[in-house]
């Protein structure tokens, strides 16, 4: 790793933090004002939930009741450090983006690699819905209505060697069309890993839709993966290649900083990261901070996976 890596900045929140990301609709509710009397409805202009941008999914809440976050949020505050460090400039910026044609590699360790075009995966695996919590290691989180299909059901259509041990997966290396990858700060393309184990739990999907339409180009279009017990960065978007090895993959933050950043990366708010306290959050559109879930409030389906091991030494 060349030296000047180790002084870069990394997570944008780092450079702009006192940046509180909030719309008019979210700082009305926080004041009160959308919740307040029939007094006051009849004095301020009226605006309803229903009202952003996009497709609505208006009453949908997760399983533990919590209300999704609006069309607008999750498409306008993105990590997506091919396009831009700034989490609003992503979606203009990929607003081109091309998604089709687009194939997917899924090789390695596996006695049927195959290369599939993107509309051959989603015949073969029925899209379902799937409302997670993303819990970003900046300590801020939104819940997602995403459709996809269960990557175990796409592993197991490989046929894993009994040697496999981790799946790889890597994203589109296109600095023409994604300008960040011009940067020499970070090492393209982006790359990310899971043991062999949690990429077959069930609650890890390939997701290729939000709010039930296409997946926009700024959350990954045209197919992401998304690991929902697992911090942000490991849901790694616009994936080409998919490999299964028998060696434990390198990723790009582990490689950027490896003191900042683990392989396993588990939403865990006893193991704080140096710059961030991971025992809070503050979910988009609210105003208090939420305590911090074991495992994003993912336990009963994942703890057993790491019994044994010490998660403050495999953060
Ligand atoms: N290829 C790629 N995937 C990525 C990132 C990225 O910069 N590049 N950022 C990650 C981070 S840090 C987070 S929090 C999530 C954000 O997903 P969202 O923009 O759909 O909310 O994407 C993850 N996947
Ligand atoms: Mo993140």
């Amino acid at each position: 790793m060349p030296d000047n890596l180790k002084s870069v900045p990394v997570l944008s929140s780092e450079i702009t933090p006192k940046h509180l990301y909030m719309n008019r609709r979210d700082f009305l509710k926080a004041a009160g004002i959308l919740t307040g009397s029939a007094v006051l409805a009849a004095c301020v202009p009226q605006v309803s939930s229903t009202q952003s941008a996009g497709p609505s999914a208006s009453g949908k809440t997760d399983e533990l009741g919590d209300p999704v976050n609006s069309y607008e949020d999750i498409t306008n505050y993105n990590n997506y450090y091919e396009f831009s460090t700034n989490k609003e400039a992503v979606a203009p910026l990929s607003k081109d983006f091309k998604t089709h044609p687009w194939t997917v590699e899924v090789g390695g360790l596996v006695s049927k690699p195959k290369i599939y075009a993107i509309e051959d995966l989603m015949s073969m695996f029925p899209q379902e819905e799937r409302i997670y919590r993303l819990r970003c290691v900046e300590a801020w989180s939104m819940v997602i209505p995403w459709s996809g299909f269960s990557l175990a059901s796409l592993l197991k259509a490989v046929e894993p060697l009994s040697k496999a041990k981790y799946v790889r997966f890597e994203t589109l290396f296109d600095p023409k069309q994604m300008q960040g990858e011009g940067s020499p700060f970070y090492p393209w393309p982006y790359q990310e890993g899971l043991r062999l184990d949690e990429a077959m739990n069930d609650l890890a999907i390939l997701a290729t839709g939000l709010y039930g339409e296409a997946l926009p180009a700024q959350d990954g279009a045209p197919i992401r993966l998304v690991v929902p017990w697992k911090y942000g960065f490991k849901s790694i978007k616009a994936i080409v290649k998919i490999e299964l090895t028998d060696t434990k993959p390198s990723t790009l933050w582990s490689t950027v900083a490896p003191n900042e950043y683990g392989f396993y990366a588990n939403v865990n708010p006893n193991v704080d990261h140096p710059r961030w306290s991971q025992a809070s959050e503050r979910r988009i559109g609210e105003l208090a901070r939420r305590p911090t879930l074991m495992f994003n409030g993912y336990s009963d389906q994942v703890a057993h996976l790491y019994d044994g091991m010490d998660l403050a030494l495999n953060y």
